[in-house]
């Protein structure tokens, strides 16, 4: 029988993926859209889903439970994924209270409208390796034992819905598991995020279009992965036979200042010419090093990824290479 799934964030760069996904699968998609006074934004990343009327979409948000308990009447979802949140570490800081809203509250209020509406659903939550903050294991990886340190308001609220999704899930047996994802990208990743921030303003400036890039700490190491991979895990974790918390990543580390001259020299350029410093890209306080161990999710649930750091960087410069070229 069809499967019906409902994605929160689905507007996203994880959500908009996913959706395809799902719909790959033969899924009925449902999906929640945040208003927005520019009604063309709202939906921007899955319009060309929208138009062909592959997915159904419904106005809420997760600050507002009876939106979401009459979203879940309505649909009736076999499988949810939480993905929506303001995911932005270093806007954290600008924005705390909304920031916590939207994750913690938010992802409450979605626990207690889906245990009164649909408790026999599967639910995905969205958790992150910012839970881990600076805490690094002895052998230099992260992994689902790592004690949980944050370091911005965004990873104190992601810690908050991890803990949360892990009590409702052991007090009320409902079937909902933790994907602690590590940063992952793509070409529909938000351009005020450092990969596509670099990539974008390097075409521009190789373009002729701009002559300069800031940035904040280029010393600061992440494992960057591919959205569309990391969507699949996502899926996979629903498929389980028992709900779980489950690490997902690529095990390999690069800095910023690795990024930035892995695109640079992909455009023959100098990035010394061009990027320059502004502390208005700095966080009051910093997460250094990021570097996942996804032995579990290979293991029990069969998880590869298809992407590289640098197949995926190459789909970045191209898409923007295209765009401006246009
Ligand atoms: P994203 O592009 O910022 O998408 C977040 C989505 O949440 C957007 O569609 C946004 O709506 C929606 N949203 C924000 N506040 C909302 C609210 N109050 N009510 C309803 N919808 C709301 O993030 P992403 O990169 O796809 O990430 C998806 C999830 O995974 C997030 O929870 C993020 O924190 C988490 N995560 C991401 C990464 C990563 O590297 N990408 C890693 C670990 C965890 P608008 O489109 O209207 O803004
Ligand atoms: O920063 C440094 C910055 O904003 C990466 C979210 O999806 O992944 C993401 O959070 C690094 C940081 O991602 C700039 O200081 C330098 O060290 O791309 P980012 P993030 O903060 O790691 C985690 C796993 C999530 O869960 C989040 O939702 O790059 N950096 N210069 C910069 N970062 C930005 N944004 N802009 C700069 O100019």
């Amino acid at each position: 029988m069809k499967k019906t799934a409902l994605i929160t964030g689905i507007n996203g760069q994880d959500g908009s993926y996913l959706a395809e996904l799902l719909l790959d699968k033969g899924y009925d998609v449902w999906g929640i859209l945040k208003r927005n006074s520019v009604a063309e934004t709202q939906s921007a990343r899955i319009e060309h889903l929208r138009d062909k009327k592959l997915i159904t979409l419904e106005y809420a948000d997760m600050l507002d439970m009876s939106s979401l308990i009459r979203v879940l009447q309505l649909c009736n979802p076999d499988e949810i994924y939480n993905l929506a949140a303001q995911s932005h570490v270093r806007i954290s800081f600008d924005q705390p209270i909304y920031t916590t809203h939207s994750i913690a509250t938010g992802t409450l209020n979605l626990l207690e409208s889906m245990r009164l509406v649909c408790p026999k659903a599967k639910m995905y939550q969205a958790s992150s390796s910012e839970m881990f903050g600076n805490n690094v294991d002895k052998d230099g990886y992260q992994r689902e034992t790592t004690p949980m340190d944050p370091v911005s308001p965004y990873g104190c609220a992601k810690v908050y819905a991890y803990n949360i999704c892990r009590n409702y899930r052991n007090s009320y047996g409902l079937f909902i598991s933790n994907g602690i994802l590590f940063n992952h990208e793509s070409p529909r990743r938000g351009s005020n995020f450092v990969t596509n921030k670099v990539v974008k303003e390097a075409v521009k400036i190789k373009l002729g279009l701009s002559n300069k890039l800031m940035l904040g700490n280029l010393d600061a190491s992440r494992d960057w992965g591919h959205a569309s991979d990391y969507v699949y895990a996502m899926w996979l974790m629903l498929q389980h036979d028992k709900p779980d918390d489950f690490v997902c990543s690529t095990g390999i580390s690069h800095t910023v200042r690795d990024l930035v001259k892995y695109v640079f020299d992909n455009l023959d350029l100098d990035y010394k010419s061009y990027v320059g410093i502004d502390k208005r890209y700095h966080r009051a306080e910093e997460l250094r090093f990021l570097k996942g161990d996804c032995s579990k999710i290979k293991t029990d649930l069969g998880w590869v990824h298809e992407y590289t750091f640098e197949t995926m960087i190459d789909e970045m410069i191209e898409y923007w290479l295209e765009y401006y070229e246009k």
